[in-house]
């Protein structure tokens, strides 16, 4: 009988399911814990987009670089941040990310290729082109890979940066998650073409639609345009089709779009698909997809009482890191 080839080794597939559980996880506590008043400020969960982030980062070395955006917590999961230090940003406390005075939309992690949240949309743009001349000028042989949203498509920055990463072919990757909406506005009244991706011929580079809601699918997108980057064919970018499943932030009434819409997508979840393909396929049995869930379950615990358990910034650290 003929073996099936898998697409990726099993352990891989693994993780991959590992770490979509634990972006679900992290960003249903942090709903939780936002209901609570223990975090405060605003924030943007990636719950339903698991698929992109796990796809695209699966195809990148560990010192590749991503920017990510003001809904960044799936980013920084899937390159590898450390969700224990994501907690206690959240929560404000000194052991965060940024000491406790970012907050959700300005996480970084250098040591694992994150370039930084943005809270201004569109605004991982121009770092991320720049961090491509800068590997290219250095000869590194790392790509970057820029998520934005279908809103952040249509600033200008993001035609001016392909305009310049075609020409002088730059091995960064545009990675345009469209989720339907720019916070209340439908992408069907907000961008004048259908097919997103079709705006890549405008700079010479190739456009790829992929289902964001199949992770497997998405990483063989983004692997395409991994080996183009470094082979220094250089840009590419991919649009991948997706929902968030709750708010635009924690509190986002919602009046923009039905309750059926959204359960039609729910219907379609991606790490429910992907944890059924792994059992159908018989690549893993029910009880090591169970022990993933268990030991997510117990990570995230974990960042909770250690975020919990963290001080406060002192307030003779106000003026630290302050450089503007
Ligand atoms: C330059 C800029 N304009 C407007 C805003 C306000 N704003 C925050 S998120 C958002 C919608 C972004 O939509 P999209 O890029 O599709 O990302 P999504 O929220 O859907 O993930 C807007 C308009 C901002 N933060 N920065």
């Amino acid at each position: 009988m003929a073996v099936k080839a898998l697409p990726l080794a099993k352990t891989t597939m693994l993780e991959m399911y590992d770490r979509m559980l634990t972006i679900r996880r992290f960003e249903l506590r942090v709903i939780e814990l936002f209901r609570e008043g223990v975090i405060r400020g605003s924030t943007h969960t990636y719950i339903g987009m698991e698929a992109n982030a796990v796809g695209c980062c699966t195809a990148l070395r560990p010192d590749d670089y991503i920017t990510s955006t003001h809904r960044g917590h799936g980013h920084c999961i899937a390159k590898g941040g450390d969700v224990r230090l994501m907690m206690a940003e959240l929560l404000g406390k000194a052991t965060g990310y940024c000491k406790g005075k970012g907050g959700s939309m300005h996480i970084a992690d250098l040591d694992v290729g994150i370039l930084g949240a943005n809270g201004i949309v569109g605004g991982g743009i121009g770092i991320a082109t720049g961090a491509a001349l800068s590997a290219k000028m250095r000869g590194s042989g790392q790509v970057c890979v820029c998520f934005f949203g279908e809103g952040g498509i249509n600033q200008g920055t993001f035609h001016e940066n392909a305009n310049l990463a075609s020409i002088w072919k730059l091995p960064v990757i545009y990675f345009c998650e469209n989720n339907q909406y720019a916070m209340s506005m439908s992408v069907k009244r907000a961008t004048a073409v259908a097919d997103i991706a079709s705006r890549a011929a405008a700079y010479d580079m190739p456009g790829v639609n992929v289902d964001g809601m199949d992770v497997l699918a998405v990483y063989e997108a983004t692997r395409q345009a991994v080996e183009r980057a470094r082979a220094g064919e250089g840009p590419s970018l991919i649009v991948a089709t997706t929902y968030r499943f709750e708010g635009h932030n924690i509190g986002d009434p919602q009046p923009y779009r039905s309750r059926d819409e959204v359960e039609e997508w729910r219907k379609r979840d991606a790490i429910e698909r992907f944890g059924r393909f792994l059992i159908d396929e018989g690549i893993a049995t029910r009880a090591e997809i169970e022990a993933i869930h268990q030991a997510v379950d117990q990570k995230i615990d974990e960042a909770v009482e250690f975020a919990r358990q963290s001080p406060e910034p002192e307030l003779s650290s106000l003026e630290d890191d302050v450089y503007a």
